[in-house]
């Protein structure tokens, strides 16, 4: 009944009234790899650059997808995706520069592949009438209420990261975790709702318009966010700007869409505008779909203790010391997760 029913009833539901609907434009899309260094991180990994070509109605658009594959265990191996909101200094492909927003040469130790994509190859984040990015090349007429907005393409990228993992042997693409952070959060999440193939969402910190509740009204609010960022949902999202009561849905239910596959949410201790209780609630709330699956799927109603991760079957949770951002820590706590649902 979930399953071949009410799941596809609730993601209509998101589809119209939060991130908008893809748009059925036709596109070709081809792979090219730009760059390919199997001595890369001292000989730990192969590095692979590989540009994904999306060409429609005579324009094109290139998604620049950098991926280390680690190079002494068996293949194919699972692997993160980073949805990246924060600009090239914090995923270079060289490893001249190194971030703990995505710590590459960490994942590639404990056995995983890591990969990422900039959300701005999709489309750039910002306001433009979505004259840019994949909005120019697959939108065709008049925009309606429920066009997709800027979240839903970036979302639409990963998946499109999630088609050429498929053509890619050295990657079990059954076994991909995205992630996403803030803004990149409440994308991986879409992502995972829309695209079944996606083994793991992991929301770091994504607040309002992701895994916190709305109407707890705390921190961010949906007419906080639609006013600061007018592109990132569709004009539907509008109606339920003040008026949170009457949404006839809430974010428990986006967690829910993932099920039964894997989700991790975390937040961070002093990131209120975030409403980590809001986010914690909204998994604990989405768990009787993820019972329908496996029963022994229980968490407390009460919210761990700082820096504690909380693990049940396919969820997770923690919530760590400190500010807004993903550090080594939360990644640590994401592959002690991948452990026992990815491998
Ligand atoms: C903030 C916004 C949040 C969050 C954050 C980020 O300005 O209010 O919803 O997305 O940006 O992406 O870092």
């Amino acid at each position: 009944m979930w399953e071949k029913l009410r799941r596809e009833e609730v993601l209509e539901i998101f589809r119209e009234n939060v991130y908008g609907r893809v748009p059925s434009t036709p596109y070709s899309k081809s792979y090219k790899v730009v760059n390919e260094d199997k001595n890369a991180m001292g000989g730990m990994a192969t590095l692979k650059q590989v540009d994904i070509i999306i060409v429609s109605g005579g324009k094109s658009l290139d998604i620049h997808l950098t991926l280390f594959v680690p190079n002494n265990l068996p293949k194919p191996v699972p692997a993160y995706l980073l949805i990246d909101n924060r600009g090239p200094s914090n995923t270079d492909p060289s490893r001249k520069l190194k971030s703990e927003f995505w710590p590459a040469e960490e994942v590639i130790a404990r056995g995983y592949a890591i990969a990422v994509f900039s959300n701005a190859d999709v489309d750039p984040d910002n306001f433009d009438d979505f004259k840019n990015g994949i909005h120019g090349l697959l939108d065709r007429g008049e925009r309606q209420p429920d066009s997709w907005g800027t979240i839903a393409a970036w979302a639409w990228g990963a998946s499109r990261c999630m088609d050429y993992f498929e053509t890619d042997r050295d990657i079990n693409s059954e076994k991909v975790a995205v992630v996403g952070h803030s803004r990149g959060g409440k994308t991986a999440l879409w992502a995972a709702a829309e695209d079944q193939r996606i083994a793991m969402a992991i929301s770091n910190e994504s607040g309002c318009g992701g895994a916190a509740l709305a109407r707890r009204k705390y921190g961010e609010t949906i007419e906080r966010i639609n006013n600061a960022f007018p592109h990132w949902f569709c004009n539907n999202y509008k109606k339920w700007s003040k008026n949170e009561d009457s949404m006839p849905f809430d974010m428990h239910m986006l967690i829910a869409l993932i099920a039964p596959r894997a989700v991790c949410v975390t937040s961070a201790g002093e990131d209120l505008w975030a409403d980590p209780r809001g986010s914690y609630l909204s998994l604990y709330h989405s768990l009787p779909v993820y019972r329908l699956y496996d029963k022994s799927t229980i968490l407390k109603e009460e919210m761990p203790p700082i820096n504690k991760q909380v693990k049940s079957r396919k969820v997770a949770y923690h919530v760590r010391d400190g500010a807004h951002n993903m550090l080594l820590k939360d990644w640590n706590w994401f592959m002690d997760f991948g452990d026992t649902v990815l491998k």
